[in-house]
């Protein structure tokens, strides 16, 4: 039997965030010897390294949360409506206290390259402590917004003041006050730190490119009653969630298209949602994603909000969107980031009208300006979905890598597996819900799914799997006929990898979480089809017994 930190192991996980953390707890149950790699300096993932002021949450705290521990779901309390990174992490790391998660995970450690070994059917994972370590299956619970990018602005190295990227925020405090402070990027991230920013800053100058749609979260301590009510619903909620949802989260949905009622009644919906606060807005009506006239009707309402949160109407014009339907790019939950406009410290720079130029020694150049800063914070995003996994030299059949294979876009089935590349899976990769979705649902979903069909394997004595070219090549066309049966492609989003220079433009998530489970489930149970397996010897040099404790 292989020991602890042995460097045989069965599974290699790679990343300690929610994601990480469940499959090494069920690949644990249910027998399997593993490893885990963070580059981080302990649990959290996205939670331990987006730690920039104003971080929160914009799924509801009572459904951003794990739903296999029975007793955990009803032992933790929530203080907030939406919940802050800080309360996140404490929850992430009392889940990893209370199952003993850590034990198997090597923190500070990077995995830098994974080759697939065909005749011995091992991954051979290289760290980037040069260590190496042999492993059946490897998993990518790498996370879809954990490549941060800071774009290559000319003269970026000459900037003479402090720089941070919102997703790699430093663990000391860092002041602001007195300080003159530029914000680069107007997506969650900056539409969450910009209004914390200008509370310390002497001056915020906030650089925009595109505006962005953004709803009051109107967050609040969380009324002990909502969390009795969930407490004593959890199980049928989190069904409901998972099975009746697209998104995997549970609002108040509307059974009406936003044409089905007169404008009166239409604005009233709106009204009401907005001042409710939090992403329930989106969910005023059925057709909101589906149908031009209907959109533009949400649309115009947000834009008539920023109008009046923001004084100056030239300024309120700039940060109103106008080139791509709502919700077509993630919409922003904020806490008063109109209003924020208001400060007389803070100036906004449209980057459309005057493109940033270069950064300089003592500030950012635009076309048609010069702006003095002391720090800067880029808040501009992440090499999406894509961006951890391609970032490590993975290799499969062939030694083909598979930046190579997905060069002209991302080719996985089901979002969880890439032909050539046996016994590896992704959790929330290209083509599954999700960035789209309540991402702890997607992640709970893979997970057990992954598990099921490393049994499977068990069962069957086989110790490859594989997924078959044609079912991809089918699933990466039903992705996109899906995603264009609505407006989603019609925004240059992170979605379609439209942030990065070069980056094929294809639409990544799958929408529809319930839809995605009942295909999943349904290719489970017709012996997973799509699959190949292969193998005589079962897995590892074990007997099934040891396997099946
Ligand atoms: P986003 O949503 O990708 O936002 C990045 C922002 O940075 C966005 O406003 C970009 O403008 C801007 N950006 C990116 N590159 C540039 C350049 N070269 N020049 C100027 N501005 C630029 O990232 P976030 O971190 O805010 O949010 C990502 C997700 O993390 C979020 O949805 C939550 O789920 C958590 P652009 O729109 O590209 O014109």
């Amino acid at each position: 039997m292989y020991r602890k930190n042995s460097d045989r192991v069965d599974m290699v996980v790679v990343g300690a965030g929610f994601a990480g953390l469940y499959m090494m707890y069920l690949a644990r149950k249910n027998g399997l010897i593993t490893r885990g790699f963070d580059r981080a300096s302990d649990v959290g993932g996205t939670w331990w390294w987006n730690r920039y002021p104003g971080a929160r949450c914009d799924v509801e705290s009572m459904q951003y949360s794990f739903s296999w521990d029975a007793d955990l779901q009803t032992e933790w309390d929530w203080s907030e409506r939406f919940a802050s990174q800080r309360e996140i992490l404490s929850y992430v790391r009392h889940v990893a206290d209370k199952h003993d998660l850590r034990r198997d995970f090597t923190f500070d450690t990077g995995v830098q390259a994974a080759v697939y070994d065909e005749t011995e059917k091992y991954w051979r994972i290289t760290l980037d402590t040069g260590e190496m370590v042999q492993s059946r299956f490897f998993v990518l619970a790498t996370g879809c917004l954990s490549a941060a990018r800071v774009p290559d602005f000319p003269g970026l190295s000459s900037f003479s003041g402090d720089t941070y990227h919102t997703g790699q925020w430093p663990h000391e405090s860092v002041e602001f006050e007195g300080k003159r402070v530029a914000v680069v990027g107007t997506g969650s991230s900056g539409i969450q730190i910009i209004p914390e920013i200008a509370r310390q800053a002497a001056q915020l100058l906030v650089f925009q490119r595109t505006p962005n749609f953004s709803i009051p979260a109107r967050n609040k301590p969380l009324d002990p009653d909502v969390t009795t009510w969930w407490k004593s619903n959890y199980a049928e909620l989190r069904r409901k969630a998972r099975e009746e949802t697209r998104t995997g989260t549970l609002y108040d949905f509307s059974d009406k298209g936003a044409m089905d009622v007169d404008e009166r009644a239409r604005e009233e919906e709106y009204h009401g949602r907005w001042e409710k606060g939090g992403a329930n807005f989106a969910q005023a009506f059925t057709d909101l994603l589906t149908d031009e006239d209907a959109n533009k009707t949400a649309s115009d309402f947000v834009k008539s909000r920023i109008r009046a949160a923001v004084r100056d109407p030239q300024t309120a014009d700039v940060l109103s969107p106008k080139d791509y339907p709502i919700f077509t790019k993630r919409v922003c939950l904020d806490s008063q980031y109109y209003e924020t406009f208001n400060r007389p410290n803070v100036t906004l720079v449209d980057l459309r009208k005057t493109p940033l130029e270069r950064i300089e020694g003592r500030g950012i150049r635009t076309s048609n300006d010069f702006y003095e800063c002391d720090s800067i914070v880029f808040a501009t995003g992440f090499d999406a979905i894509t961006g951890a996994i391609t970032a490590i030299d993975i290799r499969g059949r062939n030694n083909r890598s598979i930046s190579t294979k997905w060069a002209e876009g991302p080719r996985a089935y089901l979002g969880l597996a890439s032909e050539g590349f046996p016994n590896m899976f992704m959790i929330t990769g290209p083509g599954s819900p999700s960035v789209l979705s309540n991402v702890i649902v997607s992640i709970e979903q893979h997970v057990e799914w992954i598990s099921a069909l490393i049994s499977e394997m068990h069962k069957r004595h086989v110790d490859e799997v594989e997924a078959d070219l044609s079912a991809e090549d089918a699933w990466v066309v039903h992705v996109n006929e899906v995603a264009s049966a609505t407006l989603m492609p019609r925004a240059a989003s992170w979605y379609m990898g439209a942030n990065i220079p070069g980056k094929p433009r294809v639409f990544m998530p799958y929408i529809g979480v319930a839809a995605y489970r009942r295909k999943c489930d349904r290719i489970a149970a017709d012996g997973y089809s799509g699959f190949r397996f292969d193998g005589a010897s079962g897995l590892g040099d074990r007997s099934q017994d040891q396997l099946a404790r």
